[in-house]
């Protein structure tokens, strides 16, 4: 049986992660791993253990690892990329410090780890349709710098030490649980809340903004999947694009009208946002993960919007 620690577990992704490990692997099996800032909640807390484990703080994180005998972390510790913009030394120490701390950790206690990059990781160079694996990789953002710090650093504790690393590039994730922060795919979420709670929403894209997209319970399998995944068949490591929809504003505020025929729409661009998302690829080629570790998504814009909108009804009582 795995034992595993969630570092971020009460972020956007790590609070629904660590309750799907949980299911799989046994309540006890999965610590979520928290900063005393963001401590963990209703079910996150009551349904497992959980532990300060601070990505810039070395100690912290071996502390746990030893006390639960942790082979298995997920490290989604990250300052998403607009916030990154504005506080860039901060996002390398979370980043790439954390990184060193959590990979330093892992070799000395056996551990695999998986930390996710991004989209981000692509910039203005990259062939922006169908990006391929294995392109140019030269983002302007810093939250891009960091991410490909962490493809290349993860692949040289593989090659170097044996440190089982394993990561995919995730899109924007669509959730309607803990809402994400500071990012620039967060508009995708936003209009969602926007639609249910019957409000006009105001998009800081412009339309023809088109950006890879992802439901997170496909965005959990992926990472699950790909960390169960057998090494013999993996070619790549660090990191496997994945894709299961592609949409521009309009597009997706279409997709909800047809739920919701009074919702309204306004473009007020936000030019920070607006040059990171032009910076990042349209749509992902992701025939690797679907050959290495068999991925294959199951939500479309369509089925998401239905999901989405029905959970977001209850949970908003509307
Ligand atoms: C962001 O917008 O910063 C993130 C991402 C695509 O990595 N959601």
């Amino acid at each position: 049986m795995k034992n595993i620690l969630v570092i971020g577990a009460t972020g956007q992704i790590g609070s629904e992660l660590t309750l799907e490990l949980r299911k799989r692997y046994g309540d006890d099996h999965v610590i979520a791993g928290y900063i005393p800032s963001a401590m963990p909640k209703g079910e996150l807390k009551a349904s497992g253990p959980s532990a300060i484990a601070d990505v810039t703080d070395r100690q912290s994180i071996e502390v746990v690892a030893r006390q639960f005998k942790i082979d298995t972390i997920y490290n989604l510790a990250a300052l998403l990329s607009v916030v990154a913009e504005s506080r860039p030394a901060m996002a390398w120490k979370i980043g790439i410090d954390g990184l060193w701390n959590v990979l330093e950790v892992a070799r000395e206690y056996g551990c695999a780890v998986f930390t996710p990059s991004s989209i981000g990781s692509f910039g203005e160079t990259t062939p922006h349709v169908k990006t391929p694996q294995d392109t140019i990789q030269r983002p302007r953002t810093m939250y891009g710098v960091t991410k490909v710090t962490t493809e290349l650093l993860s692949d040289y504790y593989y090659t170097r030490y044996g440190v089982d690393t394993r990561a995919v590039r995730f899109p924007g994730i669509i959730s309607n649980v803990t809402p994400p922060g500071g990012g620039t795919t967060d508009y995708a979420v936003d209009i969602y809340y926007s639609a249910v709670k019957g409000e006009k929403f105001v998009c800081p894209l412009k339309p023809g903004t088109y950006m890879d997209m992802m439901y997170m319970p496909d965005a959990l399998n992926a990472a699950i999947s790909l960390m169960e995944a057998a090494p013999a068949r993996l070619k790549h490591r660090n990191a496997f694009n994945i894709a299961a929809m592609s949409f521009d504003p309009e597009q997706i505020y279409q997709e909800i009208k047809k739920h919701v025929p009074n919702f309204e729409m306004a473009y007020e661009v936000d030019p920070l946002k607006q040059s990171i998302a032009d910076s990042w690829p349209d749509s992902l080629d992701d025939t690797c993960a679907r050959e290495e570790w068999d991925w294959k998504p199951q939500y479309d814009l369509e089925s998401m919007t239905v999901d989405m909108l029905e959970k977001l009804r209850a949970k908003l009582n509307k």
